[in-house]
């Protein structure tokens, strides 16, 4: 009777143990509609929120805060590896670049937004050592969906990260990637470099 009486202790601990993530993810937020004063240097508004490594934190944050159809127009949420700050300066991100896709429909970017996140906290990409993170931007025109890597040169890496996330997001259009030396540089220099 004892032991049935521990074996059931055991399940009930364990069913209470938070379900670790492989690597811990932080989540951003950027209202740019709030810039202190125009002309303010790109990144004043972006703050760091919450770093979590457990399905439960991210369930919890993702139900109360980190819907895109929340947000109001120009305002970025973004969800990057923990150590990686969602901007072209941070040393990962420098050489790198993203696959960006559209969407006219409020639902649809936050269905992409989050089947993006579980992708990405399910590390379900091949190359996931070269992903730093996911943006949602909700733009008067578009909204936009962004998913950085690190090595835009790497072809063969981010065509095969191109095509995953349109099966993963269920996206049939053609999608581009521009690199962030690219997006540096004055409007008309920034083409998107590969397609899928
Ligand atoms: P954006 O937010 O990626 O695109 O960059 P948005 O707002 O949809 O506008 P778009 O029409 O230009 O595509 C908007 C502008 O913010 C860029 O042109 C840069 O001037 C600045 N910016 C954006 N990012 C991600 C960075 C960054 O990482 N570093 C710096 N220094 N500036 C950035």
């Amino acid at each position: 009777m004892a032991d049935v009486g521990l074996e059931s202790t055991a399940e009930t601990v364990e069913q209470k143990q938070p379900h670790r993530l492989e690597r811990k993810w932080t989540f951003w937020f950027d209202n740019q509609s709030k810039q202190p004063k125009q002309g303010a240097a790109w990144g004043t508004t972006l703050r760091k929120v919450y770093t979590f490594d457990t399905v439960e934190q991210f369930w919890c944050l993702y139900d109360q805060i980190f819907r895109p159809s929340k947000l109001l127009a120009n305002a970025d949420f973004h969800c990057f590896k923990a150590g990686i700050e969602p901007k072209w300066e941070d040393p990962e991100c420098a050489n790198g670049g993203k696959w960006t896709v559209t969407s006219s429909r409020k639902a649809g970017l936050d269905a992409m937004w989050l089947e993006t996140l579980m992708a990405l906290i399910g590390e379900q990409f091949d190359e996931s050592d070269e992903i730093c993170g996911v943006v949602a931007s909700v733009r008067q025109r578009q909204d936009k969906l962004a998913l950085w890597t690190k090595t835009a040169t790497n072809e063969a890496a981010q065509m095969s990260i191109g095509r995953k996330w349109k099966e993963i997001i269920d996206f049939t259009d053609r999608i581009t990637y521009s690199f962030h030396d690219d997006s540096r540089r004055e409007k008309s220099a920034r083409g998107g470099r590969y397609s899928v």
